[in-house]
């Protein structure tokens, strides 16, 4: 493996990190414990999509990953463990949240990894960060760049006409 994208997120406080910013903050910096993080983005204070109740930050970091991607996902949810993360219900309010987003061109179906993740394409808490990172990155199977996907996006919705 080589560049990974990895999105960052947390809607809830952590005793020593702090506010979800500080958590995100910390994450990254756990996240250099495993390789090289080449770029972190900005940290972005989104809506809560699904039915969490707080904001979230969000941010995505470029990781240099040597090993496969299932090593990776259990190495980011050892992480989640380290901060305190609880699983409780899908979509639900987190402490943190490490996602596999992208790795170049490669596509996993595992029963238990999708790679690229499959929400990606729809989500401005996820796009707004990536597009900072990696805007050239091309998504491989719709073909498009990250910097595309966002600009598609940001579009308003087509309405059908009264
Ligand atoms: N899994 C499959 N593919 C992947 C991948 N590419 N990366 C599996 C990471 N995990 C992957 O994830 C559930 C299972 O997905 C994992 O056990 C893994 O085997 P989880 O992190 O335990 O649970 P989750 O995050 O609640 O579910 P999911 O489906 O990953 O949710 P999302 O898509 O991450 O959405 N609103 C805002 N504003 N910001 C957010 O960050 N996040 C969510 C969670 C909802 N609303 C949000 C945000
Ligand atoms: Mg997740």
């Amino acid at each position: 493996m080589a560049i990974v994208l990895v999105a960052l997120g947390s809607n809830r406080c952590h005793g020593r990190h702090g506010r979800p910013a500080g958590v995100v903050r910390a994450a990254a910096r756990a996240l250099a414990g495993l390789g090289p993080v080449l770029r972190v983005s900005p940290i972005f204070a989104t809506a809560p999509i699904g039915p969490g109740s707080r904001r979230y930050a969000n941010a995505v970091a470029a990781l240099d990953w040597p090993g496969s991607l299932p090593d990776l996902l259990a190495r980011l949810k050892g992480i989640e463990r380290e901060f305190g993360r609880r699983t409780g219900q899908r979509w639900g309010d987190r402490v943190l949240d490490l996602d596999i987003l992208a790795a170049g061109a490669a596509v996993v179906r595992l029963p238990d990894l999708i790679v690229p993740h499959p929400r990606l394409a729809e989500r401005r808490f996820v796009l707004d960060p990536l597009v900072t990172v990696a805007p050239d990155w091309r998504h491989p199977i719709m073909g498009r760049t990250a910097r595309q996907l966002h600009t598609r996006a940001l579009r308003p919705k087509a309405r059908p006409r009264a």
